[in-house]
């Protein structure tokens, strides 16, 4: 059976990533697909908010990179080629590679680093089920803190908790930090000490953010993942939530909640129930992350919005913005397992 692919024909133009997707004719009983992807690693340029770019190492041309999601025990495969003029790899964070250890994507332990130029092929069954993520192990100070080099990798369960079947709404939200004194000059940067002085949700700082749109009844899924380098407390006003996950594994008996701290490489799972229509702030609650810089009201924020809302207020600014589709891949979520790239995190190549 052949899935619905994420590119659209612009992506050949570019040949930012191919995109190969095989499922196999086992029975159902045997069910595993064979899912094959070729996925390039290049210079690029993004904006994270307003004036401010930054060179990254971009897995096909966009940070974050595109969605890998599959089923629990589907047999992957990801050809890696390496366009930039540094060595890279890819570790696949979550996964547990049983009997596939040299797939793990550590440099000098499992592998040699993918030299510039060079192509690697990783191969290994997917699980366990839940929201992990995947990230170059290279020079991780610089490569992962500052050169928005991770996506996000999502293992459906073969049983679904109660909890998250109710699910209407699934969303993913990459958290990262940046320091822009680095910012145009890859192959340095993300010593101790840096000053991280832009922080971001998904590659982008408010109010450049994309608002989290939802109806009332909606059961809501925040899918949190800790990308960069610092601490982060998440809040959302307006509603308690249910932490049901933490590191894709389902928590017995979720914790209810408003505010949760989540650290470097950590994933949890938010639920809450949408009854309370409103436009409602989720930011992250150390304040020095909610600048752009020097100026203030920006960082990593952004607005769960309800659809009865009116937007007949004209100092609310994204009034006046055009929406960046799939901000939060939640189209893609919808449309079930494959990989999915996104135009809302395309950045300029960098030659
Ligand atoms: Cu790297």
């Amino acid at each position: 059976m052949l899935r619905e692919q994420g590119w659209s024909l612009g992506d050949w133009g570019r040949a930012a990533v191919l995109v190969g997707l095989v499922a196999s004719a086992a029975t159902p009983a045997a069910w595993a697909a064979k899912r094959d992807f070729e996925m390039n690693i290049e210079d690029t340029r993004i904006t994270l908010v307003e004036k401010q770019q930054f060179h990254t190492f971009a897995f096909a041309g966009q940070v974050p990179g595109p969605l890998f999601y599959v089923d629990e025990g589907d047999d992957v495969e990801v050809k890696v080629n390496n366009l930039t003029a540094l060595p890279h790899t890819i570790h696949w964070h979550g996964m547990l590679q049983r009997g596939t250890w040299q797939m793990d994507g550590v440099p000098d332990v499992t592998q040699e680093a993918i030299k510039p130029g060079d192509s690697f092929t990783y191969s290994f069954k997917a699980g366990p089920s839940g929201t992990h993520w995947y990230h170059c192990h290279v020079n991780v100070n610089e490569h992962v803190a500052l050169r928005g080099m991770w996506g996000p990798f999502i293992v459906r369960p073969k049983k679904p908790t109660a909890l998250e079947k109710t699910v209407t709404q699934d969303h993913i939200l990459m958290l990262s930090d940046w320091d822009s004194k680095w910012a145009n000059k890859p192959g340095f940067g993300g010593l101790p000490g840096d000053k991280f002085d832009y922080f971001t949700i998904n590659g982008r700082a408010f109010p450049d953010t994309e608002p989290i749109r939802i109806k009332e009844g909606d059961v809501v899924r925040l899918r949190l993942i800790g990308a960069g380098d610092l601490v982060h407390a998440i809040h959302l006003h307006g509603h308690a939530f249910k932490i049901a996950f933490k590191d894709g594994f389902p928590l017995a008996n979720p914790i209810m909640a408003d505010t949760v701290l989540i650290g470097p490489g950590e994933r949890y799972d938010l639920i809450f129930e949408a009854d309370n229509p409103g436009r409602w702030m989720i930011h992250d609650h150390v304040d020095t992350h909610t600048m752009n810089g020097d100026r203030p009201h920006g960082g990593l924020m952004t607005v769960v919005e309800y659809e009865e809302i009116k937007r007949n207020d004209t100092w609310y600014p994204w009034n006046k913005r055009s929406p960046k589709p799939n901000f939060y891949y939640q189209d893609s979520l919808k449309k079930g397992p494959g990989v999915y790239t996104n135009d809302s995190f395309k950045g300029q190549a960098i030659q």
